[in-house]
Formats: structure tokens, C-alpha cells, sequence
């Protein structure tokens, strides 16, 4: 067969690449209970390289004090930023939602350690045994201060109420820093919404358009949740944050390796991960400078 460049390949790209998020560490699991769990400086930034190297763009960040219990303070928060820039390109997008137990003053102090993006989570959601609460007024104030402060935030959606409060915030706001709205359904929480295809499909029909999306499924949603979000053209979310098992009786090694299960899953599904600067340019995340 001669070549000839009106043959399209067999396979065709299935659309644009993935985003690739790792969230490493969040605030509700104990080192003793899971030892791959990155909970000092250099566990974090060890982490994150070999998560860069695996795949990911962005990192979810939650940091830990000298106990590794969780902690808002805004020096270890400053430094973690600055470390994580240091060494890789990675988007740095620091938790405002923090630990259920942190308070609204310093969840939205976060934003003074000038990281180049934040989670927002657009309403109140029962959350295990707990309550993490996002009231109205004080989702308001935070996205107000994202736009004073130049910070993108990633919109957290674990229910569909949530979908009809990020319209209401849009509406009454405007556009978020950078242009750009870029959301994250948490599926699968027990409280939130389910970690289902038939949930992610209504969700995302939902979205303001021109919105993208990540996905990511809590526990044992986190395998459905990556296959139907990668079929509906979304990206992923991974990381022990949100899952502790690999496989059925097998804990997670670490969190490269469900960055490396994600990239692969994306390479099968002709949508290869992309890199932080192409991450940086679908977000409106401006360079460091
Ligand atoms: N730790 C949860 C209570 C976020 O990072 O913005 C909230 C959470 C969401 O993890
Ligand atoms: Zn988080």
C-alpha cells in the first residue's frame, strides 16, 4: 500500500488531552491508617515530581502540621507554595474547604499564600458523619476574594444543588479570574451526589456552557467515575484524598500510581495527558512570573 495522506489513521483522537489532577493528601485520613500518605514538606514535593512525571498538571493541595494533623496555617501554607514551584511546573491550586472542623476566617485566609489556584465548593453537603459547610454568604466572599487576588478557583461540586448554586454565583458575579470556568464534580461521597455514569452524564449537561470538567469518584466510585468521565469527555481527578485502594484487598502505593492508571486510561482513550503549560492555557492560569 502506498501512503497517502488522505487516509485518516484507524484510530482518530477522541478529543482534546486530559487534565490530570493529584490530590495527594486531604484532610481526613491518618498516616498510621495510611502510610503512603504524603504528610510532611518533603513527602509533598517528593510526590508531586513523581506525579508531574506520571501525568499530572495541577496539585490539590492540603497540608499537615508536626502531628500531620491538618492545618490552615498560612506560613506552612506559604512555604508549601513556594516549595512546590521550586521544583515543578505544576499548577498549585491550594483547598479552601480544609478539615469540616476549619472556620470560615481561615479557609478564606488561604488565598494570602498566593497560590496559583483554589478550590471553591459551591454549597453545603453532608459529608460522612460530618457536615462541610460552604453557605451562600461565605461562598460570595470567597469568590469575590479569588477575583481581587487574581486566584483561579476550580468550582467543587458534590451535588447537583451545587450545579444551580455556581450559576447563581456566575450570575451575580461574573466570570471568574482568568475567563475561564473550570469544575470538579466529587462523586460518590456519602451525603453528596452518586459515583455513577448516570449522575456524572446529568451533572455535566448541567454545567454553564463553555464550562469544563474534572471528575472524581470517592472510594470504590473512583474507577467508574474515571471511565465515564473519560467517555464524556472530562478530565480527571486522582489521589488518595479520595481513594485508599488500588484494587479490591490491595491499598494504593502511592499517589503516582494512580496518576500513572489515569494517564494510561487516557492514552487508551486517545486523549493523552496534557502539561502544565497546557493545562495553564485551557484554565486561564497566567505564567509565573
Ligand atoms: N476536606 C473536605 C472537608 C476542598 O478541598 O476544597 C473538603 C475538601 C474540599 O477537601
Ligand atoms: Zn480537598
Amino acid at each position: 500500500m502506498t501512503a497517502d495522506s488522505s487516509i485518516r489513521p484507524a484510530v482518530a483522537p477522541a478529543g482534546p488531552a486530559t487534565l490530570i489532577t493529584v490530590a495527594p493528601t486531604g484532610a481526613e485520613l491518618e498516616k498510621p491508617d495510611v502510610p503512603a500518605l504524603p504528610v510532611t514538606l518533603d513527602e509533598l514535593v517528593t510526590t508531586a515530581t513523581e506525579c508531574r512525571r506520571d501525568g499530572a498538571s495541577i496539585i490539590h493541595v492540603h497540608i499537615r502540621d508536626g502531628h500531620a494533623r491538618p492545618t490552615l496555617d498560612i506560613g506552612r501554607l506559604t512555604e508549601t507554595v513556594s516549595a512546590l514551584r521550586e521544583a515543578t511546573d505544576l499548577i498549585v491550586q491550594l483547598s479552601t474547604g480544609g478539615a469540616v472542623t476549619d472556620s470560615f476566617e481561615t479557609r478564606l485566609a488561604v488565598l494570602d499564600a498566593s497560590p496559583d489556584g483554589c478550590s471553591l465548593t459551591c454549597g453545603t453537603v453532608n459529608f460522612g458523619d460530618n457536615v462541610f459547610m460552604n453557605p451562600w454568604p461565605f461562598m460570595c466572599e470567597l469568590y469575590v476574594r479569588t477575583q481581587d487576588l487574581g486566584v483561579v478557583p476550580e468550582f467543587e461540586l458534590f451535588d447537583l444543588g451545587h450545579v444551580a448554586a455556581l450559576h447563581r454565583l456566575l450570575d451575580k458575579f461574573g466570570a471568574p479570574f482568568g475567563g475561564h470556568v473550570h469544575c470538579d464534580l466529587v462523586m460518590g461521597v456519602p451525603g453528596g451526589m452518586a459515583g455513577n455514569a448516570e449522575t456524572l452524564v446529568q451533572a455535566v449537561a448541567a454545567l454553564p456552557a463553555g464550562a469544563t470538567w474534572s471528575a472524581t469518584g470517592v472510594g470504590r466510585t473512583s474507577l467508574p467515575v474515571m471511565f465515564a468521565a473519560l467517555a464524556a469527555g472530562g478530565h480527571l481527578r486522582v489521589g488518595l484524598e479520595d481513594t485508599i485502594t488500588f484494587a479490591r484487598g490491595r491499598p494504593v502505593a502511592s499517589n503516582a500510581e494512580l496518576v500513572d492508571r489515569a494517564a494510561t486510561l487516557a492514552g487508551l482513550a486517545q486523549r493523552p495527558a496534557m502539561n502544565p503549560a497546557q493545562a495553564r492555557a485551557m484554565l486561564g492560569v497566567p505564567d509565573r512570573v
